[in-house]
């Protein structure tokens, strides 16, 4: 009984968390990204051993030998649910934390990635909630005095057991299928992209921009660590082949362009760092990266933009929408067109197969991904998403700094303690950076390099810490003159203002 019940409650929360990764379109289920993430906690010797042995079947035997295992735990579960419910539905729980975590390495962070296993792991836990109950009965029997009457009632709770389990166990079946053939699309989606061979670089560090303090953000944010804002619950899909842009409105002639039609055009390549407006002072919605694209300035000059006109209009795939200043895409700006991110074709995620990047505004008035229309037009006849929704018109991106190294809160050692990290005016570029302990006076910072105005800039200040609690404080100035204000503003309606603030203890 208890097998029956570990099994069929765990195979209600398997398929609830194949079907929800299946419906938000992620690249990986809960269970493949634990047997990735099982791949790379294994030393290489022995996936070596394994790849030997198994030849090109090494990720479908490692998938079915966590399944092996999921399954001899949650028999486990199933027989020590029928003594205490309050252990087995901890070791379900325990299994989730370890899904997350998994979810957490492979995937990302955010909250669909997390969904299926969370949804997982509570449809695991109502199920053996609903059926222990019955599976005990079916135990114990009656217990009645005359023993073959107890022996019928057994027969009776068992067979009742055995058919809800029964049911539940088809459910779970018919329902995990139905996650796998969504996960199809995506599974599509990945081999159209993994087949794309593009004429792009990977971009090189350019020389100087790190100051060469570990733990400052990286020069380049890889795919993996770059944050990711936006409201699709599920990643839109969209193969190379289907992909169209339109481009109308107040132009001269209407163009569509396909995905070959940009691979076509004049590459343009560029360090460019994203941020988002919702960044607070000191947060880590920015990200830098090598893009490759087509210039939209190109594609606007031969559609023809007419006088009057000043704004362009692009909308997402689904339905996304955002309305960037026409003089952003048409001056000598690198505002791309963009299918390509440090050398690959964009994820998925950051809006495969072609996105919006625009140096100098945040990424709500300018980084459409999953672009599929521009519409020339004028701000006074427009509202895009989050135009209507309280934010800004127009968002260029405020002359902003951060402490990344050391962390808040840490303890550091009396001596030369190396303060660092990073400072941004993306398309005005960085002149000075500032720092200052406990209110005394404002110290220069030594900077990286500046290959280009468009991306962020690394500073380094070596302090010379006495013993006691301190405050450090960072603030910028930009080429254009500007020092960073230390008045505090919230994120609405147009980005955060102030300085990055943070405690330290000096032993
Ligand atoms: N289609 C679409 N594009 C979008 C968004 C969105 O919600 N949908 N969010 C924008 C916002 S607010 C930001 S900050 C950037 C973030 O891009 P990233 O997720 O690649 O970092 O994308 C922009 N492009
Ligand atoms: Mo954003």
């Amino acid at each position: 009984m208890g097998t029956v019940l570990g099994l069929a409650s765990a195979g209600a929360g398997l398929a609830v968390s194949e079907l929800l990764s299946g419906l938000l379109h992620l690249r990986l289920s809960p269970l493949v990204a634990l047997s990735e993430w099982i791949i790379k906690l294994t030393p290489g010797s022995v996936i070596e051993f394994g790849i030997q042995l198994l030849g090109q079947n090494d990720k479908p035997v490692l998938i079915a030998l966590t399944l092996v295992g999921l399954v001899l735990a949650s028999c486990l579960v199933g027989v020590w649910a029928i003594r205490s419910m309050l252990g087995a539905q901890s070791v379900f729980v325990l299994m989730g934390v370890v899904l997350l975590l998994a979810v957490h390495e492979r995937l990302s962070s955010s909250v669909a990635s997390f969904a299926p296993a969370v949804a997982g792991v509570a449809a695991a836990m109502v199920a053996l909630a609903l059926l222990a109950p019955k599976a005990r009965a079916a135990v114990a029997g009656g217990g009645g005095a005359d023993p073959a009457e107890a022996g019928a009632t057994q027969d009776t709770s068992r067979r009742s057991f055995l058919r809800l389990a029964g049911g539940v166990a088809l459910g779970a079946v018919v329902v995990g299928a139905t996650g796998r053939v969504l996960a199809q699309g995506r599974a599509v989606l990945e081999t159209a992209r993994g087949n794309l061979n593009l004429a792009v670089t990977a971009g090189s560090k350019p020389s100087g921009v790190d100051v060469g303090l570990a733990g400052i953000a990286p020069w380049r944010t890889s795919q993996e660590r770059f944050y990711r804002i936006d409201t699709a619950l599920s990643v839109p899909q969209i193969l190379p082949i289907e992909w169209r842009l339109r481009v109308h409105g107040k132009v001269e002639s209407e163009l569509t362009l396909t995905y070959q039609d940009l691979l076509d055009r004049q590459l343009t390549e560029a360090w460019v760092t994203l941020c988002c407006v919702s960044n607070e002072v000191g947060g880590d919605l920015i990200s830098n990266a090598w893009w490759s694209g087509v210039r939209i300035a190109d594609v606007l000059r031969e559609a023809g933009v007419s006088a009057d006109a000043d704004a362009v209009l692009s909308t997402s795939e689904d339905g996304w929408t955002c309305g960037t200043p026409l003089g952003a895409l048409t001056d000598d700006r690198n505002a791309l067109l963009a299918f390509a991110m440090n050398g690959e074709p964009l994820t998925p995620e950051h809006g495969f197969p072609v996105r919006m990047v625009v140096p100098g505004l945040y990424g709500y008035v300018s980084a459409t991904k999953w672009v599929v229309d521009l519409e020339v037009t004028r701000f006074a006849d427009i509202e895009a998403f989050w135009t209507g929704n309280g934010w800004a018109e127009e968002g260029p991106v405020k002359t902003q700094s951060r402490i990344d190294v050391p962390m808040g809160g840490a303890t550091v050692r009396a001596g030369d303690v190396a303060v660092g990290g990073i400072a941004w005016a993306q398309h005005t570029g960085i002149t000075k950076v500032e720092v200052r302990v406990d209110e005394g006076a404002w110290q220069q910072a030594e900077l990286g390099s500046e290959p280009t105005t468009d991306s962020w800039r690394q500073w380094f200040y070596a302090w010379p810490a006495t013993i006691g609690d301190h405050q450090i404080q960072v603030r910028a100035t930009d080429a254009s003159g500007y020092t960073q204000t230390g008045d505090e503003v919230d994120v609405v309606p147009d980005g955060a203002t102030g300085w990055h603030t943070i405690d330290v203890t000096v032993s």
